[in-house]
């Protein structure tokens, strides 16, 4: 017979307090200055490299115009990694910060500004976001076919919250303005 409360099964959030949820993460990796490639392949071996955080699929690099950059800005090479996760949503995001950093990421404050590295997130879970530093899901990511292409290459059915399936978005937004480098590719270590 189990003794209520059974003796032998211990909460273990109770103990430690630091136990997370595991959630999936969509994670849209971009570049356009620099070595692009060696950038999007450095932030895929950083985001593999960090502790709690699993990487789950990596896209096709697509060659994209740039959306809202100043004129004269180099196309980008994007891609999109999915990561299960238990970091916070906040930790997650200074990783990323960090990860840019290291690959060269300036921060000039001018919008758009062509950069070495972007790392953002698209969504984590269910999780909503909407501070200074971090809005979830990604406020823009249902109206960029530079995300939802290579999301759709790994995750035909994923559904963007608040905004549904990412086919039907896609559909919507056509593939004007981005290519599938098949000839370029990430891979994981
Ligand atoms: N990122 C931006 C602004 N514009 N355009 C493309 N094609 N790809 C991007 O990753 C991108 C952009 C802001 O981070
Ligand atoms: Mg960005
Ligand atoms: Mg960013």
């Amino acid at each position: 017979m189990t003794e209520t409360p059974n003796p032998n099964i211990v909460d273990a959030d109770s103990l430690t307090g630091d136990m997370h949820p595991i959630r999936r993460s969509v994670l849209s990796l971009g570049s356009n200055l620099g070595e692009r490639r060696a950038s999007l392949q450095g932030a895929l071996d950083s985001l593999a490299d960090t502790p709690d955080v699993w990487v789950t699929a990596v896209s096709p690099v697509y060659e994209t115009e740039p959306v809202e950059a100043p004129s004269g800005s180099q196309n980008f090479y994007n891609a999109v990694v999915l990561v299960d996760t238990t970091l916070s949503a906040h930790t997650l995001l200074e990783r990323c910060l960090a990860i840019e950093d290291a690959f060269g990421r300036e921060r000039t404050g001018e919008r758009g500004a062509p950069r070495t590295l972007d790392i953002d997130i698209i969504v984590i879970g269910d999780r909503r976001a909407d501070d200074e530093r971090l809005s979830l899901p990604h406020p823009k990511a249902h109206e960029r076919a530079f995300v939802l292409a290579p999301w759709h290459d790994v995750e035909s059915d994923a559904e963007l919250l608040d905004h549904g399936p990412i086919t039907v978005l896609l559909d919507k937004l056509g593939d004007e303005g981005v290519r599938r480098r098949d000839d370029v590719s990430l891979h994981l270590q």
